[in-house]
């Protein structure tokens, strides 16, 4: 099922500039989640990026059409035969190539792969944009035969330590990724938001209206029009967030002169914050006397 190519309509763009994919799938009525919906669908219509869909159970080489088979050594399942999915990778990478792509790899969705993370995602978009095609395997059942992972696989990708019931969530994730980092995938107002994973943070809090909700006031400072203001504190706010819940984050992470500085804030109204505690202890213990 050939959803859009890159190329030989009126409007292309260079090639550096869209991602191919080709998924590997029973399922691949799942995908409109991705080519219905959303920024993915924009840039899909805008041919930023296209979409092979490739059911293994044309390969089955049986009349039912099964593609799994009962695990040598028991136990209870089903793992996804090597013929079918080898025939459906060969097919994708072809396809790759008619869509424009002059090398491909194969990407396999497992908890067992290597943890997806923002510089891998970016990764994937440059080299896509340099015309590498990306093949997506996505399992059903207990997985895929080994031989598969073996010899038709370049890489394992793993988007977190749990397991679903198939890799198309995390193969739909993974894509909806790297579109929004195509270059035109976004509006000017949700590029600029991206900064913030991109500088390595976490996201600061948004606040819209009402100015006033359920008691809780909106920030003085996002009010005050002062845009200098209204920068620092975003960057106080997101260093404060990656601080407190994700430490691991910063560590990585080399720091500027005005991070620094806002880090340093961040300290003394927190030691500032400790003494007021101390003291509403202390007062606490009075009025117990
Ligand atoms: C199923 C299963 C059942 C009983 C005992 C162990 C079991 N393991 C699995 C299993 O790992 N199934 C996988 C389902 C097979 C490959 C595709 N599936 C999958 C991919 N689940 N979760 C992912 C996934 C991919 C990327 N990042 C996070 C999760």
């Amino acid at each position: 099922m050939e959803l859009a190519a890159a190329g030989e309509t009126e409007e292309t763009f260079a090639e550096n500039e869209v991602a191919r994919f080709a998924c590997v799938t029973i399922f691949p009525e799942m995908f409109s989640a991705l080519t219905q919906y959303g920024i993915s669908r924009r840039a899909l219509e805008a041919k930023l990026w296209s979409l092979t869909l490739v059911n293994p159970r044309s390969f089955s080489g049986n009349a039912a059409q099964t593609v799994d088979d009962r695990p040598y050594g028991g136990g209870p399942g089903m793992v996804m035969r090597p013929e079918p999915l080898l025939a459906a990778i060969e097919s994708s990478k072809m396809a790759l190539h008619a869509a424009g792509a002059r090398k491909s790899r194969v990407l396999y969705l497992s908890p067992q792969g290597r943890l997806l993370d923002h510089a891998r995602v970016m990764a994937i978009s440059a080299q896509a944009r340099q015309a590498t095609g990306f093949v997506l395997l996505c399992g059903r059942y207990e997985g895929v035969d080994e031989r598969i992972l073996e010899t038709a696989i370049d890489e394992e990708v793993s988007l977190g330590d749990f397991v679903l019931s198939g890799g198309e969530l995390p193969a739909m994730a993974l894509m909806d990724a790297v579109i929004r980092l195509l270059p035109r995938a976004l509006g000017d107002a949700a590029s600029a938001r991206e900064d913030s994973f991109a500088a390595g943070l976490l996201d600061c809090p948004h606040y819209t209206r009402p100015e006033v909700f359920l008691g809780q006031k909106t920030p003085e400072v996002l009010l005050s029009g002062d845009h200098g203001r209204i920068r620092r504190w975003r960057l106080k706010m997101a260093l404060a967030r990656t601080r407190k819940r994700r430490p691991d984050l910063l560590r990585n992470r080399a720091i500027c002169a005005e991070e620094t500085q806002l880090l340093a804030e961040l300290l003394a109204e927190e030691s500032a914050e400790q003494c007021g505690e101390h003291r509403l202890n202390k007062e606490n213990s009075h009025e117990s006397d």
